[in-house]
């Protein structure tokens, strides 16, 4: 008896695998049942199979940074190949705590750590499915699953449109096989259950965050804020230059619904931590705003190239849109838009052709030509200018007017404001970047609320949106 078909006897012998007539969760009437939840009874069981997953993994040279158990039968399972594979362990917990940190997932990781999913039996896929999303949500990446048993009732092409790539120790035709030649069944059941299998095949049921989840990955970042401007009615950028990552998370709750993004300086927050950024980009997606690191790249494209991507802040992960001083050249563009194209969601960035602050030397009609070129070469990338007046007729650049507020002209240090109307009439603006006027009122929400409609009621007028 070669070593699979020992190990499929011993499963038919401690009754992981019964025949006879079995009315399932579903209602429907099956001849087989399987439950492999015995062999946490049988440590050599468990050895045996964790053994073969093992050997699958390697033989199909799956790369993986760490591997997920899916609760409950596989997790013995997936605990003995991550000792053996040398690989850290995750968990995705069935339902969310409510208590704590509410993680869903469990255990040590990275963005874009590459994770490999493990299951014990696979009918649908949708638990694998279900784990690959609650994974992708957090940032991680999932190409591969692996299961000890596929019922062969269409798992792995529903998988496949997950981009999920199903390996299997054994499928339900190679169980009945051995079970036939070791003579554990008759022909006849093999038969019955082959037919069984044949006409209950399933589908998944496609989910409806997903479906909006597409919708936002399939568009472009200029095409996404667009959207936002006319859906939202808002053409306010919060800028929530707030020491505390905790406090903009809060108040982006609360004024999440009046703004069409959202723009933060990383390096001046004294708790940032990706697991509390990935929060932020969550709320950005539930309250359909775009997050704006405004990094103000300004170094060789080499150097910001892992500026965007690496180190603390890993910026590349999270932020729908970066600003990009255009000083050194377009090489800087160049670099961001190579390093974007490794992230799953579309990226963009607005480059700094003006500045609000007094004696700018961006004041220069050069270097407002050379932005404007710029934008237009990697029209891809660029969508829009941090300006102060209209920079081109092209419409499709967005200009970004920081250096508002309605009851001040200045601060001590060379800000200079204007007013929403002489923002968007006078200087060309379309989106309002607004920070101290919102920050410093007794009602944040409230003046947000003020912004908002001033802002957009001039650029409906002006724009003829
Ligand atoms: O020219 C500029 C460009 C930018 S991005 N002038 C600016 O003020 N900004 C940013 O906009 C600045 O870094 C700050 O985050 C925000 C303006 O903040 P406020 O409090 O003066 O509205």
């Amino acid at each position: 008896m070669d070593d699979l078909g020992s190990l499929v006897v011993k499963l038919f012998d401690i009754e992981a695998f019964k025949f006879g007539s079995f009315k399932l969760k579903s209602g429907i009437q099956s001849p087989i049942y399987i439950d492999l939840r015995v062999i946490i009874s049988y440590p050599d069981i468990l050895r045996s199979i964790a053994v073969h997953m093992n050997d699958i993994i390697q033989r199909a040279n799956v790369a993986c940074d760490s591997i997920c158990g899916v609760p409950y039968t596989a997790l013995p399972i997936a605990s003995i190949i991550c000792a053996d594979y040398k690989r850290p362990m995750l968990i995705r917990r069935k339902e969310k705590k409510d208590y704590g940190t509410k993680k869903l997932i469990e255990g040590k990781f990275q963005p874009n750590d590459r994770c490999l999913i493990i299951e014990d039996i696979v009918t649908s896929g949708s638990s694998v499915a279900e784990t690959a999303e609650s994974l992708r949500a957090e940032g991680l990446q999932v190409t591969d699953a692996i299961v000890f048993f596929d019922r062969e009732q269409n798992g792995e092409n529903n998988l496949k449109e997950k981009n999920i790539r199903l390996l299997r120790v054994l499928t339900i035709t190679e169980v009945l096989r051995y079970l036939v030649k070791y003579s554990r069944i008759t022909e006849e059941i093999s038969k019955t259950v082959q037919m069984f299998i044949r006409e209950n095949q399933t589908q998944l049921p496609s989910s409806k965050p997903e479906i909006v989840e597409t919708k936002h990955l399939s568009m472009s970042i200029r095409e996404r804020f667009q959207m936002i401007l006319k859906e939202k009615k808002t053409n306010l950028c919060l800028s929530a230059d707030l020491p505390s990552l905790d406090e903009i998370i809060e108040l982006s709750k609360q004024i999440g619904p009046n703004i069409c993004m959202l723009k933060i300086h990383c390096d001046i927050l004294n708790d940032f931590s990706m697991e509390k950024i990935l929060q932020l980009k969550e709320i950005s997606r539930k309250f359909n705003f775009l997050l704006l690191e405004d990094r103000k790249f300004a170094d060789i494209g080499n150097t910001v190239k892992s500026q965007y991507t690496k180190g603390l802040f890993q910026i590349s992960q999270w932020a729908d849109l970066v600003t990009v001083h255009i000083l050194p050249g377009e090489g800087i563009v160049e670099a961001l838009e190579q390093a974007a194209q490794s992230i799953n969601e579309p990226r963009g960035c607005l480059l700094i052709a003006q500045m609000s602050s007094k004696g700018a030397l961006t004041d220069n009609e050069d270097y407002v030509k050379g932005a404007v070129q710029c934008a237009k070469k990697y029209s891809n990338f660029v969508i829009g200018f941090i300006s102060q007046s209209r920079l081109t007729t092209d419409n499709q650049f967005l200009h970004c007017t920081p250096g508002i507020h309605l009851n001040n002209t200045g601060d001590q240090l060379g800000q200079q404001y204007v007013t929403p109307r002489q923002a968007i009439d006078g200087r060309g603006a379309d989106i309002l970047i607004v920070g101290r006027a919102i920050l410093d009122s007794i009602n944040r929400v409230k003046t947000a609320e003020e912004y908002q409609e001033e802002g957009y009621r001039v650029y409906e007028q002006l724009r003829h949106v």
